[in-house]
């Protein structure tokens, strides 16, 4: 079953809204797998980000996404990579469609409140730097098959 990383900013957790995160991915019908509270160091932080270190925005981006906790989360069902980068939204708030998480929440690019993996490559890479094996689970509900 297809698998992807997805973690609630630190503006997201100062705003309330992990709940409604949770909520949104649940009631599509996705199950999820693992998930804690954490404070990211630097070294995971610079390291999540390694595609774009050199770019102007990489200093402001660890510093932002270290500077409070992130609600860490991996998540599985059919498609799911492709389909939580559509409800997430584009990068920029102001690009996205109103229905989606950042168009519904988010104003500033830099404060765009949730991260989702944007491959198979970066939800293997992500999720093996966030959890452990044993920190995740294995089932499967008895609802998934109306899903
Ligand atoms: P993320 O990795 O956080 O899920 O976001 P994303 O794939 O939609 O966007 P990405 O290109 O990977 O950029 C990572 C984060 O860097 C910040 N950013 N700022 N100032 C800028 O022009 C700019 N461009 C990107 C955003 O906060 C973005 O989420
Ligand atoms: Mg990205």
């Amino acid at each position: 079953m297809d698998k992807t990383f997805l973690m609630v900013k630190p503006d997201g957790v100062q705003r309330n809204l992990i709940g409604e995160i949770i909520s949104r991915f649940e009631l599509k019908g996705y199950t999820l797998v693992g998930a804690k509270l954490i404070q990211l160091t630097e070294e995971t932080a610079r390291s999540h980000y390694e595609e774009h270190e050199g770019k102007a925005f990489f200093h402001s981006l660890v510093e932002f996404i270290t500077s409070g906790p992130v609600f860490a989360m991996v998540w599985q069902g059919e498609g799911i990579i492709t389909e939580a980068r559509k409800m997430m939204g584009k990068t920029n708030p102001t690009d996205s469609s109103p229905g989606t998480i950042r168009g519904d929440f988010g104003v500033n690019v830099s404060r765009n409140i949730i991260h989702g993996s944007d491959s198979p490559e970066s939800a293997q890479r992500e999720i093996k730097l966030y959890f452990t094996e044993d920190e995740l689970v294995s089932y499967e509900k008895e609802i998934a098959k109306w899903i």
